[in-house]
């Protein structure tokens, strides 16, 4: 085929990937010409999404969601956050998209389709919390560099796909390996195809949990190509930076993986409590694990108005990284005094829990309800923004709504 053949072919396929339909007469469409479709891209009919999302980028797309949104006990595509480091994937085609396993710490590295993944290893079905460490990033003071995002970067959908440990145990392992590192197919924004958008990993006891998959459906379907179709590794609990969309490579290393956002500020905070604005150097940051204890009222929307008198009933999830949510409180003196309220058990282990409690309000006025969960080592959510950190990672302060009684 002539180059200049094979390009206008791939770019056709490309449009009928992101429009989601095949267009018919696509050989008749001028070279170079946009079809309208993609000309203003409205991000929330291209990826599905809630119009009450909010696109805090266009270039690469990040777009969180706000609490009320989340409300779901499993979060439909429609509220779950977006966050690219690169350039979405174009062209998918899943009868010809493989993984290979390799790596200084494998025996011999092996390539799978997703036939053959699908047909050799169990399927198993699990709700992930996946929460990007920056969420809550728009709080910190200095100010950090990144996406500011509020509370709308957590999503806890159910994932459906093979454990990573049986595919490595297919594989074999050699018993100096310490880390894994995913590559994935988006694109780099400079377009350079030597440079990856994001490589990063999680030592071997987390990639072999039983919860931790490679999934090929998200909430019973497909994965939606914004979520990682057609394969994408899912490690709950951890910065969903861990969790890569559009996987086709994991590499068992016998060291730290090195790959990009890996090193450096991204992903790491520091070891001990600096200054807020204070420079810290490489060797005193160490990279983000378990995400901290954490929830979020997702009901009522912040501004509810009640009438005197009435209660309130509120409700909303918590989770706490590798541990469980312990205890659930809520105040609404500014933290003076708290309250119980009811927690249910995960559904499995590091997918949220569901809280709720009936308020009640002495008097018509302003109030805030405030939210926090404790985990089980009775760590508690801080109430003020905790540690400042040089890329605003794991802000897991108390969320907080407004309710007015008339
Ligand atoms: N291949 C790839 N995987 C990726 C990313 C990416 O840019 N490319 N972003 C990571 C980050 S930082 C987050 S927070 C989550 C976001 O997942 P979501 O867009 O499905 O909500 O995907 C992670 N996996
Ligand atoms: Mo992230």
């Amino acid at each position: 085929m002539k180059r200049r053949n094979f390009v206008k072919k791939a770019t056709l396929s490309s449009f009928a990937t992101l429009i989601g339909a095949e267009l018919v007469f696509g050989s008749k469409m001028l070279e170079g010409y946009t079809p309208l479709a993609l000309q203003d891209p409205d991000p929330f009919k291209m990826f599905k999404k809630n119009p009450e999302m909010v696109v805090l980028n266009d270039k690469p797309w990040n777009i969180e969601a706000q609490a009320h949104l989340l409300d779901d006990a499993i979060t439909p595509n429609s509220s779950m956050f977006i966050r690219n480091n690169g350039l979405v994937p174009e062209a998918i085609d899943p009868k010809t998209w493989t993984l290979t396993i390799d790596g200084e710490s494998v025996k011999t590295k092996k390539t799978y389709t997703l036939a053959e993944l699908k047909s050799k290893f169990a399927e198993h079905t699990y709700q992930l919390t996946l929460e990007c460490g920056g969420n809550g990033r728009s709080e910190f003071d200095p100010p950090a560099k990144g996406n500011q995002w509020t509370v709308g970067a957590v999503h806890c959908a159910s994932w459906t796909g093979v454990r990573l440990k049986d595919v490595l145990e297919d594989v074999g392992i050699k018993s100096n390996a310490v880390y894994i590192g995913f590559h994935a197919a988006d694109k780099h924004l400079s377009q350079n195809p030597k440079k990856e958008p994001i490589s990063r990993g999680c030592p071997m006891s987390k990639a072999l949990q039983d919860e931790t998959l490679l999934a090929f459906k998200m909430n019973g379907n497909d994965i939606p190509l914004i979520h990682g179709y057609p394969l994408r590794l899912v490690a709950g609990g951890w910065p969903a930076s861990v969790s890569g969309k559009w996987v086709n490579r994991i590499s068992i290393r016998n060291k730290v993986h090195d790959g990009t956002k890996m090193t450096g500020t991204a992903y790491r905070v520091p070891k001990n409590p600096v200054a807020p604005g204070e420079k810290v150097k490489d060797e005193d940051m160490c990279i983000i694990q378990s995400m901290p204890v954490k929830s979020l009222i997702t009901y009522p929307k912040t501004g509810a108005v009640i009438s005197q008198g009435k209660t309130l009933g509120i409700r909303g999830h918590a989770w706490a990284g590798e541990l469980e949510v312990a205890k659930m409180e809520y105040s609404i003196d500014f933290g003076s005094t708290w309250q119980t309220c009811s927690v249910d058990k995960p559904s499995n282990r590091l997918a949220w829990q569901h809280f709720n409690a009936s308020v009640s309000f002495p008097k018509a006025g302003y109030y805030e309800v405030w939210a926090r969960a404790t985990d089980t080592k009775n760590v508690a959510q801080p109430m003020l923004l905790p540690g400042w950190n040089p890329k605003g990672y794991l802000n897991n302060a108390c969320h907080r709504i407004a309710v007015k009684v008339k």
